[in-house]
C-alpha cells in the first residue's frame, strides 16, 4: 500500500515555492517563466521508494490567501519555507514563522535560501543564523539542483522513510 506524507511549503509570495515543485517534480528543463502567483494552493508529488509518495503543497504566498495557511498546515510532516535571499525577504520570513509558531509546533522544519544566483544574496548559514532552522542553499531555475532539493526532502523526512542509500 502507498502512503502519502504531506510536506507543506510555505513563504512569502514570489519566493520560489512553484518553482521548487516544479524543479522537483516535473522533468522539462524549462523552469523559469513569468511570475503567475498562485491562487490559494499548488499541489505536486514525488516518489520516494516504493511504498512512500510525498505530496507537496504550497500554500499561496499573498497576504490574502494566509486565511488558509493554518489549514494547509495541518498534517503536513514537514514544512519546507522558502525565502529570497535577501536580508528583507530574510526577516519577513522570520516573522512568518513566528506568526505560525504554534502550527508549525508538531512539524519538522527546513528553510530554503533561494534565488542563490542573485549576485550579492545571503549565504544559506547566515540566513539559518537568522531563522534557527536547517537552511539549505538552492537555486529553484536550475535543472541540476534537483537532485539538492530532493536531498532536502529526504533529510527533512529521514526519521520516517527508509532510502536505499
Ligand atoms: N533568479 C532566480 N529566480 C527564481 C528562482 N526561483 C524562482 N525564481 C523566479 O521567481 C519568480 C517567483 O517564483 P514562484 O515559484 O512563482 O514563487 P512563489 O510565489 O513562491 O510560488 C518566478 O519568476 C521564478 O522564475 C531562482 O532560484 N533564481
Ligand atoms: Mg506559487
Amino acid at each position: 500500500m502507498t502512503r502519502y506524507v504531506k510536506v507543506a511549503l510555505m513563504g512569502s509570495g514570489y519566493a520560489g515555492k512553484s518553482t521548487l515543485i516544479k524543479l522537483l517534480t516535473d522533468n522539462t528543463a524549462k523552469l523559469e517563466v513569468n511570475y503567475k502567483p498562485t491562487p490559494g494552493m499548488d499541489c505536486g508529488t514525488i516518489t520516494l521508494d516504493d511504498t512512500t509518495k510525498v505530496s507537496l503543497v504550497e500554500m499561496g504566498g499573498q497576504t490574502h490567501f494566509e486565511f488558509m495557511w493554518p489549514d494547509l498546515l495541518r498534517g503536513s510532516r514537514l514544512v519546507v519555507v522558502v525565502t529570497e535571499s535577501t536580508p528583507k525577504a530574510v526577516l519577513k520570513t522570520r516573522q512568518l514563522l513566528h506568526k505560525y509558531k504554534d502550527q508549525l509546533s508538531n512539524a519538522q522544519l527546513v528553510a530554503v535560501a533561494n534565488k542563490q544566483d542573485i549576485p550579492g544574496s545571503m549565504k544559506p548559514e547566515s540566513v539559518q543564523d537568522l531563522l534557527g532552522i536547517p537552511t539549505y542553499g538552492m537555486v529553484a531555475i536550475d535543472p541540476k539542483q534537483k537532485l539538492t532539493g530532493y536531498k532536502m526532502i529526504v533529510s527533512g523526512l529521514r526519521d520516517m522513510v527508509s532510502i536505499a542509500a
